[in-house]
């Protein structure tokens, strides 16, 4: 019975989900959607994405976190357009959020929306949102049995980020165990090993990103 449940819920918001993208499409507006575990550096990483892809292209973020607005203020400080979705302890967003979310911005004059998802490992890798791709962030701090451990998100992601690398020095990160766990379970996926604080390694994943985006195109 519980599962029948889950399945209603998953099926309805899949079908949310197309017409968003289906909507994204006809608009031309790139979307990728950023998952990782809470503190893994997804702010960070917009932060750093934002200054170099806004000086080519008209960007929105949407925010999700359970309570606060405190990283939609960060985005918000860089002058980009920015929307939070609070989900009052929920711990993912859904096809249904992003819709209503949508009516604040003017869809007609953007070129891509980065969607932060809330600080979680698992939920956000069941629920499509529209995404035209997942990209997930892993920091070094949190151990290299997360890939094997949480095997879906890095399946499903276009991209994953091993971020926080400057910190390699002093975790005990088996850093090769990790890169080798999250290419069997996503061949095809590009990795990037970066630090969003000390500016590390990012320009691989910005021109990945500006590739994605002109290929689709
Ligand atoms: N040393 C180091 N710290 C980092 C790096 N990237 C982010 N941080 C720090 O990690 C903490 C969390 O970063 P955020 O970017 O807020 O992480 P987040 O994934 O957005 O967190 P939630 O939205 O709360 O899930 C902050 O104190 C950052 O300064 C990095 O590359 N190296
Ligand atoms: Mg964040």
């Amino acid at each position: 019975m519980q599962v029948e449940v889950k399945t209603n819920v998953l099926a309805k918001n899949d079908a949310i989900a197309d017409t968003l993208r289906q909507r994204f499409e006809e608009k031309n507006i790139f979307v990728f959607n950023l998952m990782g575990s809470p503190g893994a550096g997804k702010t960070s990483l917009l932060e750093a994405t934002l200054q170099d892809l806004s000086k080519d292209y008209n960007i929105a973020v949407i925010e999700g976190d359970l309570f606060t607005n405190q990283d939609a203020e960060r985005i918000h400080a860089l002058g980009v357009p920015v929307i939070q979705i609070n989900t009052v302890g929920g711990c993912h967003l859904d096809a249904h959020m992003i819709e209503d979310a949508l009516e604040e911005l003017d869809l007609d004059a953007l070129d891509m929306i980065i969607i932060e998802n809330v600080g979680n490992l698992v939920c956000p890798a069941e629920f499509e949102i529209g995404e035209a791709m997942k990209v997930t962030v892993l920091s070094v701090t949190e151990g290299e049995d997360k890939p094997l451990k949480y095997p879906l998100i890095f399946k499903e992601s276009k991209a994953v980020l091993l971020n926080k690398i400057d910190l390699l020095p002093y975790v005990p990160f088996n850093r090769e165990q990790a890169l080798k766990d999250i290419n069997n379970l996503n061949p095809t996926g590009a990795v990037f090993e970066v630090s969003c604080t000390a500016k590390d390694g990012l320009a691989p994943w910005l021109a990945w990103v500006r590739e994605q985006m002109e290929n689709r195109r």
